[in-house]
């Protein structure tokens, strides 16, 4: 098993907890890198890269996962998607990225704060583990 599937598997059991570590860098208890704010939505370079450009963009408010999304949160989904195509713009990734984002337990969600992946800056593969 990866590291990050054992760390997702780990998390499953803190899905409700609501002060995640990212609350904490959206409240700047903990510092991050972070490259975009406004004032629903934040981006920072992850901290595991998994691509020379690898950063995160979640939105403020404290939702676990996209599948506890609801209708009400529908504009917010598709500013967070406006934003990670702007920061893939600032970041210079003209040639393309990958977007994911891990649901749940089969997903290998490990951090229970929505959050979108932008990686780019290498050739990617298909299918994804
Ligand atoms: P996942 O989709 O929940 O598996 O992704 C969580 C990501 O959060 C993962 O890529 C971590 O490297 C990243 N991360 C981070 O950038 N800063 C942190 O303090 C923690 C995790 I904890």
């Amino acid at each position: 098993m990866s590291d990050e599937v054992s760390k997702a598997k780990a998390a499953a059991g803190t899905q409700q907890q609501e002060e995640t570590i990212f609350s904490k860098i959206v409240d700047r208890k903990i510092p991050a890198d972070i490259i975009y704010e406004d004032d629903t939505s934040l981006a920072f370079r992850d901290v595991t890269p998994q691509a020379p450009i690898h950063f995160l963009v979640i939105p403020k408010k404290p939702l676990a996962r996209l599948s506890l999304a609801e209708d009400v949160d529908t504009p917010l989904l598709g500013h967070l998607m406006s934003v990670a195509r702007k920061v893939a713009k600032q970041e210079k990734l003209d040639n393309g990225f990958r977007i994911v984002i891990n649901d749940g337990p089969d997903g290998a969600q490990s951090v229970y704060h929505l959050h979108i992946h932008v990686m780019g800056g290498r050739q990617m593969g298909w299918p994804p583990g």
